[in-house]
């Protein structure tokens, strides 16, 4: 992959890369919009990367050129990049470099060939994963010294205010810091990490995903409102974020809420969800893998019913995995669309597979994607 991207980087701008770098796609295990509540989530990385080719310049220019849009170069100035005015794909690149010069860094232009394997549209994170890619190679480039956890905050920067999209700092974070064979256990309040051992394949599971091939088109209007929900319901109990509605007083909180149900409903799935964080932490510490898959059904259930991000679709994954004999299985992701995982045993991956693929030709629905995942390693130079 690294040679192919070096070698298209060479021919469309007449010399060899300085460098060329890999930013995984992640599944999050468990920890659904909690990420902009100060909240509790547990992606790890896909084997599926994008991978960027590039190299420095100094006249204040950037290229930009993706394998997979085509077309030519986009040539753009770094004085003219100003947020909301992109609305292609280049604005993920470009707003990285805009981040990183907004936070005084003197990124001085680059010249910029990728391509990725991250399926897009998919719920799988293929934006975090093309804006870390790029804010890796010019950390490496420029010598900027950010670590994982830095380029993250950059580059979620570089979606809310120059894309516009109003994310939490999952995505960017999982592509910058998983680790191979590991689970990321994130507390997103202050961006502490543990890295939690999830070797699927020791313990003889499997973990697929399921991309529905439901394009998550409506999910940024959608995926406001929540967000703008869950600072209301935090607004209404008098607490900076969701976060710090503690668990054992759920009941006490939506008492508080009285007839706000939307709040209420809210409030319940993040509350919830982050105890489902430390339940997956806790039983995974202590060996017993197999025990997560009904708490991944039960927080696709919250994400249903409750912060009701789900579709028919992915309801359909989900119903007819765990009908068929699954450990578990959830919609992973901002929903409305996009991806489900599937938890379980190796000896099922081929019945619950056909099972799922049967249920969606019956239900005359598009043939959905399906395949293994592994947790693989975050991002990386590769040459
Ligand atoms: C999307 C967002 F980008 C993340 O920040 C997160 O909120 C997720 O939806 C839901 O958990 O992937």
């Amino acid at each position: 992959m690294s040679e192919a991207v070096a070698e298209r980087f060479t021919r469309w701008y007449g010399s060899g890369p300085e460098g060329v770098w890999a930013a995984p796609g992640r599944v999050n295990l468990i920890g659904e919009h909690t990420d902009y509540n100060d909240g509790f989530v547990m992606p790890f990385a896909l084997p599926h990367t994008a991978v960027a080719a590039v190299s420095r310049r100094e006249d204040g220019v950037l290229r930009l050129h993706s394998a997979d849009i085509g077309g030519d170069p986009v040539t753009l100035r770094l004085a003219d990049l100003a947020p909301g005015a992109d609305r292609s794909w280049t604005a993920y690149p470009a707003g990285v470099v805009w981040a990183l010069r907004e936070a005084g860094h003197a990124v001085t232009g680059a010249d910029v060939h990728l391509s990725s394997t991250v399926p897009s549209g998919a719920g799988l994170s293929s934006s975090a994963a093309l804006e870390i890619v790029v804010a890796l190679a010019l950390n490496d480039l420029y010598s900027l010294g950010l670590r994982g956890w830095q380029l993250a905050r950059l580059c979620q920067r570089a979606e809310n205010v120059y894309v516009g999209a109003p994310v939490g700092i999952m995505d960017q974070t999982a592509s910058a810091c998983c680790e191979d064979g590991h689970a990321l256990f994130l507390d997103t309040r202050d961006l502490s990490q543990r890295q939690i051992p999830f070797d699927l394949a020791a313990e003889g599971l499997r973990l697929l995903v399921v991309d529905t091939r439901v394009k998550h088109s409506h999910s940024e209007g959608e995926y406001g409102k929540r967000r703008a929900g869950c600072e209301k319901g935090a607004a209404l109990l008098g607490v900076d974020a969701l976060r710090d509605v503690d668990h054992e007083r759920l009941d006490e909180a939506l008492a508080e809420l009285g007839d706000e149900e939307e709040a209420r409903r809210l409030v319940r799935h993040v509350v919830t969800e982050n105890r489902r964080v430390e339940r997956v932490v806790a039983l995974l510490e202590s060996g017993d893998v197999r025990a997560i898959g009904p708490v991944l059904t039960e927080g696709h259930a919250s994400l249903r019913d409750d912060f009701r991000v789900s579709c028919p679709e992915l309801d359909l994954v989900v119903d007819t995995a765990v009908g068929a004999g699954a450990l578990g299985a959830r919609m992973t992701g901002g929903g409305f669309g996009g991806s489900a995982i599937i938890l379980l045993e190796e000896a099922q991956v081929t019945p619950v597979g056909d099972a799922v693929r049967t249920a969606f030709a019956t239900a005359a629905l598009p043939a959905p994607r399906l395949f293994e995942a592994t947790p693989s390693p975050g991002a990386r130079r590769l040459t």
